[in-house]
């Protein structure tokens, strides 16, 4: 019984979802050589629209931002016009489209934008080469000063706003899966012994500033985040992060967000240091709208919005593999499966 994935639900006052399939944030590296997105990917996002809400691949705030190629960005007048292209077909569709923020942090490499050094909350580099790019190793980032912290806030800052300029519905900032903003979350990347680290209360000032900097210019309703807790990418976990997480989402709970989004590739995992799994853990300590992700098909996931484990579900893979997933699920058609092979294609 998938019933519940089809009833609508309200974000907010400004935003309602027509059904809780949520398209996840999906990585394509597809965007030309000047980050600007594709015809091919106005067509890829449009035949998706379906979805209650398309939250886009992540897209970089600015050029040391990257660390994969032809990752889309949103920061030149280019790339705006580009997204606009997508925004409009997903909106004559009939759907909603998000932008998911990125700044890759200690993963960016300056092969993409010909700089020498890339910066991060601490000097502690990660190891091995960047994906596709075997030949590119992973610098040992600089620490940021608290200027380059400063400006990077308002990068975040100004990217929402571009995306708003170019028709996004809203913004995901990317909190998760070991970037930048995830980099000052956890002690294992953070060794800061500034205002920015040292403490939970220190290391949960930089994702906030960005997160009230995005409020601000674009009004809460329209600013969502995506956080992992769980540390499970590019990062080496560290118990002591739990403080750190408990202490972010209460000061997120005193603010308003469109919705907040687990970080994860398996949700059925348990992490003893957050005594669950990350959509436990997260409902558990946030009055939030909670987007629940991870190895999830139409059936868990209904039953895991039925007992409120989350409110509404977002899809990665099996929207790779099918552009039509939410029909396919509605009449209880067979889905095709994923599999790595299909990445080289958009379609
Ligand atoms: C991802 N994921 C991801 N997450 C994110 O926050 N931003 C991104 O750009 C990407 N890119 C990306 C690319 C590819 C090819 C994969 C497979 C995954 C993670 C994704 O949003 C999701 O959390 C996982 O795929 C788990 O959900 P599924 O696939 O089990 O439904
Ligand atoms: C050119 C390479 C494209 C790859 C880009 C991927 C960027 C997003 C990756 C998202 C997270 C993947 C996490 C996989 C780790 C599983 C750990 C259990």
């Amino acid at each position: 019984m998938t019933d519940i994935l089809f009833t609508p639900v309200a974000l907010n006052e400004r935003i309602e979802l027509k059904n809780r399939i949520l398209m996840a944030p999906l990585t394509r590296c597809m965007a030309d050589d000047a980050l600007v997105p594709t015809q091919a990917m106005v067509d890829y996002y449009a035949r998706r629209a379906d979805a209650g809400l398309i939250i886009s691949e992540a897209t970089i705030i600015r050029p040391d931002g990257q660390g994969y190629p032809n990752t889309p960005g949103i920061f030149t007048q280019a790339q705006i016009a580009g997204w606009r292209k997508v925004t409009d077909a997903v909106h004559e569709n009939g759907g909603k489209i998000f932008a998911q923020l990125w700044h890759t942090g200690r993963v960016a490499h300056p092969h993409f934008w010909g700089g020498t050094e890339v910066i991060a909350p601490s000097a502690v580099g990660v190891e091995g080469t960047v994906p596709r790019m075997r030949e590119l190793t992973y610098l040992v980032p600089r620490e940021a000063t608290a200027l380059e912290i400063a400006q990077l806030v308002e990068d975040y800052a100004k990217a929402a706003e571009n995306a708003i300029e170019a028709g996004f519905d809203g913004v995901e900032i990317h909190g998760a899966n070991g970037y930048m903003i995830d980099e000052f979350l956890h002690y294992d990347s953070n060794r800061r012994e500034d205002e920015f680290g040292g403490s939970p209360e220190n290391m949960v000032c930089f994702p906030l500033q960005v997160v009230d900097a995005v409020t601000s210019r674009i009004g809460a309703a329209r600013t969502a985040l995506r956080i992992s807790p769980a540390a499970y990418f590019n990062i080496e976990p560290d118990p002591r992060d739990r403080a750190v997480f408990d202490l972010l989402l209460s000061e997120l709970d005193t603010r308003e967000l469109a919705y907040l989004h687990g970080g994860i590739f398996d949700d059925s995992v348990h992490y003893d240091y957050l005594d669950g799994r990350v959509s436990e853990y997260l409902r558990r300590h946030s009055r939030h709208t909670l987007v629940g992700v991870g190895s999830y098909d139409a059936e868990t996931a209904a039953a895991a919005i039925a007992t409120n484990k989350f409110d509404v579900i977002a899809i990665g893979r099996p929207f790779i593999a099918n552009h039509d997933y939410v029909a396919r699920v509605r009449e209880g058609a067979e889905l095709k499966p994923y599999s790595d092979e299909l990445l080289p294609v958009l379609y």
